[in-house]
């Protein structure tokens, strides 16, 4: 009986972006005599076996310790998933960290270990961050911003300190006049257009963030005094960032209620318009949005779903975040209002997308996550949420159909991420 203990291995990598970094690597033991999941650690394990197991295993664990310097980071006992024998069979589950370079030798010597090693459900699974300090290892720009070209310019401090930072206090940041004269102009013509285009949860904040964070025409609000704000309102934070980073990493880090928000300010010589995001559209467009629990929610719940899912997966999610996030309207006492931070940092496109001349379609994730969408235009269509609950209800129903090899929770007292896998 016992000496069948170390039959099936089942192996799931979890690939780390680049080849020096460890891998994560789940092992599912199959059915092992009961024993109480406290008393088990992988060094005890062999106590539960009959001899040649023990000695399999006593190898295994030594060569798993000493030589490829795996790491044990989960350990637990599970009901079978098959009992065949006896109601108590458990399985025996394993995660652990080893380097990539090992896994191929692993799988080899557990193969030698054990009756069967079933390698066909093997996962390969994108890293992800598991810790907010994590984050550190995920914010890479996707068009870097070389300080070479442009020396003389204010904005390079920012820029230099984003590609350093390392969750550092926010560094403060004494703007120009000329800076403080462009959000002048773009605050004076924006806040004009929101008691009638913006929705009630950004009115509610802006009024808030004019009362307590420096909202004004002629000062543009620091990064830290606002991400001490939300942190209080909804427990979200900013980090800066120097530019545009890759879908995965952005979305990544909303996971973990953080918002990557950029400290420049647009060039003078185009104050309502931006390509790439400037703080502008930060602190107008995205930062009043939230501080409101519910849209904090859903922007996290995208996060969430983004981890470890696959390159098209997260390029729905970022279709979906363009067209709610970004460009998102809603319904409200009848009328249809702007959430989106694109739209309530751009006079035009705000303006334009509550005209009536555009096209208008229910917010529907499974439609709305594979439309195509404009980042050189303005959006040809919009899509209108019945309110921001459904919304985050609508949402959750989507990630969850989203398919990945394990289950997240996300631990607010730790600000990390569990996993429960679901081999
Ligand atoms: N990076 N800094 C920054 N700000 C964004 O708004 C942003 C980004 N990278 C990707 C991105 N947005 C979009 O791809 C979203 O749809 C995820
Ligand atoms: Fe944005």
């Amino acid at each position: 009986e016992l000496s069948k203990a170390v039959r099936v291995f089942e192996v799931q990598t979890s690939l780390f972006p680049s080849s020096s970094d460890p891998s994560r690597l789940y092992l599912l033991l199959p059915p092992l005599p009961l024993c109480t999941s406290r008393s088990l650690t992988l060094l005890l394990l062999p106590t539960y076996l009959d001899f040649e197991s023990l000695e399999k295993f006593r190898h295994m664990n030594i060569w798993l310790l000493q030589t490829l310097e795996v790491q044990i980071h989960h350990f637990e006992t599970r009901q079978a998933k098959k009992p065949k024998n006896s109601a108590d069979d458990l399985d025996i589950f394993v995660e652990c960290e080893v380097h990539s370079d090992d896994v191929s030798v692993l799988i080899t010597s557990l193969k030698r270990a054990a009756e069967d090693v079933k390698t066909s459900r093997e996962y390969k699974v994108p890293w992800f961050p598991r810790k907010i300090e994590d984050l550190d290892k995920c914010h890479h720009l996707i068009t870097k911003y070389d300080p070479s070209l442009d020396h003389g310019h204010p904005v390079n401090t920012c820029i230099i300190f984003s590609l350093h930072y390392r969750g550092d206090p926010l560094p403060r940041i004494e703007y120009t006049a000329q800076e403080t004269a462009t959000w002048r102009e773009v605050y004076r013509k924006l806040s004009s257009l929101y008691p009638t285009h913006a929705c009630m949860q950004y009115l509610d904040a802006f009024q808030q963030l004019e009362k307590y964070c420096g909202y004004q025409e002629d000062n543009i609000p620091q990064l830290q005094d606002v991400s001490r704000f939300l942190k209080e309102r909804t427990g979200f934070q900013l980090r800066p960032a120097a530019g545009l980073l890759s879908a995965r990493d952005f979305l990544a880090s909303l996971a973990f209620r953080v918002f990557p928000s950029t400290q420049y300010i647009r060039h003078f010589s185009s104050p309502m318009h931006s390509l790439e995001p400037d703080c502008c559209h930060e602190l107008l467009g995205h930062v009043p949005m939230l501080a409101d629990k519910e849209f904090a929610q859903f922007s996290q719940d995208i996060g969430l779903a983004s981890l470890g899912s696959s390159e098209a997966e997260i390029e729905k999610l970022a279709t979906l975040y363009w067209f709610t996030v970004e460009f998102g309207l809603c319904k409200q006492n009848g009328s249809i209002k702007a959430y989106g931070a694109g739209l309530l940092s751009s006079y035009g496109e705000l303006t334009y997308a509550l005209s009536n001349k555009p096209e208008y379609k229910p917010f529907d994730p499974e439609v709305t996550a594979v439309h195509p969408y404009q980042d050189q235009a303005f959006q040809p269509v919009y899509f209108i949420a019945e309110n921001l609950e459904d919304a985050k209800a609508r949402l959750q129903d989507y990630a969850m159909k989203i398919k990945k090899p394990f289950s997240l929770h996300y631990d607010p007292f730790t600000s990390s991420i569990e996993v429960m896998n679901t081999p």
